[in-house]
């Protein structure tokens, strides 16, 4: 990481007073660690599908994981539906015809991270997915946010899969983030890359995007957050980016926890999205307030999804110290004049 690097949000962006947005105070069945939510306009509404880890506060051994839904008239307030959607169980049944070589249902550990994409009329939910065998990135099809049709499921080692919005050339994209463990010497160097699709399940021309090392503010990893918005400059996208300090010990609810997750901002090139075009050399927000600071993991913001109003205000939904869902808004065009510098 450089030295001359100065750690703060950028001014333009503004966290909403109500922060945090959504809690697990707000969820009408266990819920623990109420975080990580892919939010998107679908509908007539606003949806967010977020992640739920339920188990003890304060114990750092969580029992499970869920998927809950929150519908909005405004993006701030929330009505939780009665029942988590996507349980471990629901999770197991929906990728069943991918495990047939196992049929083994321990296989799959649980799904979370969601992030939510409208194409056509359709809304798809890209997901993270623990099993025994590697982490894999999963896109599913809602039309009614109950039932999910799985399309694909990466091979390990893969997650942090968004959509964007519309094909481009005709085939659909995505920005995700591999784990190469044996290439990079460090086991926590990752990069953003790509890939495209005719079909939204058979993902191909895989190329890299964004390495670690153009980020100044990263010294771990990166990986895409938000689902891309179209601008008439470019794509215009948030991700998380890592800094590990050896030096950092107790933060958290766990005995050790040495990251902080920042974010980044970046415009990938309207006809060829591989292509980043500008990106902030300096962070566009970075942990500062207590609900970000403090939780069950320290200094850790995780967009996951992005909204641009007709208004021109952008809003960034976010995962907060892995605890809780805030919102931050921007100007489209202040976040536009951010991405100025080729990285
Ligand atoms: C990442 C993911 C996220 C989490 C973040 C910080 O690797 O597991 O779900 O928010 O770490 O703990």
């Amino acid at each position: 990481m450089s030295d001359e690097f100065l750690f703060h949000s950028n001014s333009k962006i503004l966290r909403h007073p109500e922060n945090p947005i959504l809690t697990r105070h707000d969820v009408p069945y266990p819920a623990t660690l109420v975080f990580n939510a892919g939010v998107t306009f679908y509908s007539g509404e606003y949806v967010c599908v977020f992640r739920n880890d339920f188990g003890e506060w304060g114990n750092p051994e969580l029992v499970g994981t869920n998927l809950g839904l929150a519908t909005s008239s405004d993006g701030i307030h929330w009505k939780v539906n009665s029942k988590p959607i996507w349980t471990v169980e629901d999770v197991i049944k929906d990728t069943a015809t991918f495990f047939s070589d196992f049929s083994n249902e321990s296989e799959i550990l649980r799904a979370y991270d969601p992030r939510l994409t409208v194409i056509e009329d359709q809304c798809y939910m890209c997901f993270a997915l623990d099993t025994r065998h590697g982490l894999r990135g999963g896109i599913a099809r809602t039309t009614d946010f109950h039932h999910f049709e799985v399309l694909n499921l990466s091979t390990p080692d893969n997650r942090n899969m968004v959509l964007f919005p519309e094909m481009i050339n005709g085939k659909y994209f995505r920005l995700e983030r591999p784990m190469p463990v044996y290439s990079r010497q460090m086991q926590t160097h990752f990069d953003i890359w790509s890939s495209d699709s005719s079909d939204l399940k058979y993902w191909g021309n895989h190329q890299g995007v964004l390495w670690l090392e153009q980020v100044p503010f990263a010294n771990d990893k990166i990986g895409p957050s938000a689902p891309p918005v179209k601008t008439r400059y470019g794509w215009l996208t948030l991700f998380h980016a890592v800094d590990r300090d050896p030096n950092r010990g107790k933060n958290g609810w766990e005995e050790i926890w040495q990251k902080r997750y920042s974010v980044g901002v970046m415009l990938l090139d309207l006809e060829d999205p591989a292509k980043v075009i500008g990106m902030s050399k300096e962070p566009l927000m970075v942990p500062e307030y207590s609900y970000e600071k403090n939780g069950f993991r320290n200094d850790v913001l995780f967009p996951g999804g992005m909204i641009l109003e007709k208004s021109g205000e952008v809003k960034i939904y976010y995962g907060a110290a892995d605890t809780v869902e805030c919102l931050a808004t921007a100007d489209v065009n202040d976040l536009l004049n951010l991405c100025v510098n080729r990285p």
